[in-house]
């Protein structure tokens, strides 16, 4: 097989990336492990800033989103029992959209598969190989059979536990890596959402966290100890620990069946530079941020859209640089989101040594973010999404 763009992974970066290049008439072939339906129920992510909410509608992928998304124009930060709402609308004029990871991934999948363009599932034991070189290909077998893709360029949008990173040499790569000393325990339940805006909660036994999915359905979350197991947290127990936490003057928890449950580590990576030779990676495969900040999907997703308009440019008119400038442009991004999710995380969880002046500071700065006009801005603007002035 032959293609333009060799893509490694269907998620929201590789999809987004296939179909923004077939909009330029730029062909390209994904791969993916995993079997369809896995990929198109996979729950994660769900806030979208308004930059990757308008990037969907702007390359017609928004339809779904813009009628069955929820647009929200105000998060709550809850301490001491108290809600206090930043106004995204006031203080920034934009809001954030919750729409599903999952109903994502559907939807670029059936536009990529109307439109006639190949995904295949199920690969395995994928290999990349000339990527130094001009001409870059991949490997890997399909229902028992070897296939080679020749391509000019190959995308790494495998995740963060993909193939494309580790193609690599480790000596061209710098790797910033930090675990967080606690994970995230995250249910669905079919109960409509307790709060009408999400809420990120301090609590002295923990950080807590309300989202919702649609009218019917809450997504919640709990900070536990990362060895934590999911089969210590029978429905019952963590529909309390989510009431002792959540607790606030004049407010009660609707608990309903819990449809998903799991638990998700805590980290933080970055690798530079997102490029080698032929290899240009995207979303997960080149960063994990913690989800504190919701930022990891939206970044994928933007990254996609950077990367599409440079291969245009490339193959269009030759010109190299906007390729050249994908990295920095893209790492700049990166750094900003890591700072502010490390800045929420650090804000609103409970560290394992801290002691009950840590638990204090926490509180001013929180105290503080709310009450000042500018912290309140501040928190605002990277919420929605930060967009540089200068690109
Ligand atoms: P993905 O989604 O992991 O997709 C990678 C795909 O590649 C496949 N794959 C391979 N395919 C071919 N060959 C191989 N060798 C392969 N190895 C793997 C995988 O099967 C998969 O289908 O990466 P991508 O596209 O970079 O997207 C990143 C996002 O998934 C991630 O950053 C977000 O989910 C993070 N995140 C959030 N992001 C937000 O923007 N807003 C949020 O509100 C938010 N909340 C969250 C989150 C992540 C969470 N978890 C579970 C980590 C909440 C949680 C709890
Ligand atoms: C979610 O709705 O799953 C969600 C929202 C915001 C976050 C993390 C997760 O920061």
């Amino acid at each position: 097989m032959r293609t333009q763009v060799g893509i490694v992974g269907a998620g929201p970066a590789g999809l987004m990336l296939a179909h923004l290049l077939s909009l330029q008439g730029i062909e390209s072939i994904v791969i993916e492990t995993g079997k369809r339906t896995d990929v198109e129920h996979r729950v994660r992510a769900g806030v979208l800033e308004q930059g990757t909410a308008d990037l969907l509608d702007a390359c017609g992928a928004g339809g779904r989103m813009r009628s069955e998304g929820v647009v929200h124009d105000g998060v709550v930060l809850r301490f001491r029992g108290e809600d206090h709402r930043i106004d995204l609308g006031a203080l920034t004029g934009r809001g954030v959209t919750v729409y599903g990871q999952q109903e994502i991934v559907k939807d670029l999948i059936a536009i990529r598969l109307r439109d006639g363009h190949p995904i295949l599932f199920e690969v395995s034991n994928v290999q990349l190989h000339d990527i130094k070189r001009e001409h870059p290909w991949i490997s890997f077998l399909l229902d028992g059979a070897s296939i080679r893709i020749d391509c000019d360029v190959i995308a790494g949008c495998d995740g963060v536990d993909g193939v494309s990173r580790d193609s690599i040499p480790k000596r061209s790569l710098t790797t910033y890596s930090r675990a967080y000393p606690f994970a995230w325990l995250g249910i669905v339940a079919t109960v409509a959402p307790s709060a009408a805006d999400i809420v990120y909660c301090h609590h002295e036994r923990g950080f807590a966290f309300l989202s919702t999915r649609s009218p019917a359905v809450s997504r919640l979350y709990l900070q536990v100890a990362p060895e934590e197991r999911i089969g210590d947290w029978p429905d019952t127990r963590i529909w309390e620990e989510l009431e002792t936490r959540l607790a606030a003057h004049g407010w009660s928890l609707h608990d309903g069946p819990i449809t998903g449950k799991g638990i998700t580590s805590m980290r933080s990576l970055v690798v530079e530079p997102m490029q080698f030779g032929r290899l240009f990676l995207a979303g997960d495969a080149a960063h994990v941020v913690p989800p504190t900040g919701a930022k990891g999907m939206n970044l994928a997703i933007r990254e996609a859209g950077i990367l599409a308009e440079a291969l245009t440019m490339w193959f269009r008119t030759g010109d190299i640089s906007p390729l050249d400038a994908y990295s920095a442009r893209c790492l700049r991004r990166v750094w900003r989101a890591q700072h502010f999710a490390w800045w929420m995380t650090s804000m609103l969880h409970r560290f394992p040594d801290s002691d009950a002046s840590q638990v204090q500071l926490q509180l001013a700065q929180l105290d503080y973010t709310v009450n000042s006009p500018a912290a309140a801005k501040s928190l605002a603007e990277n919420y929605v999404g930060y967009e540089w002035a200068s690109e």
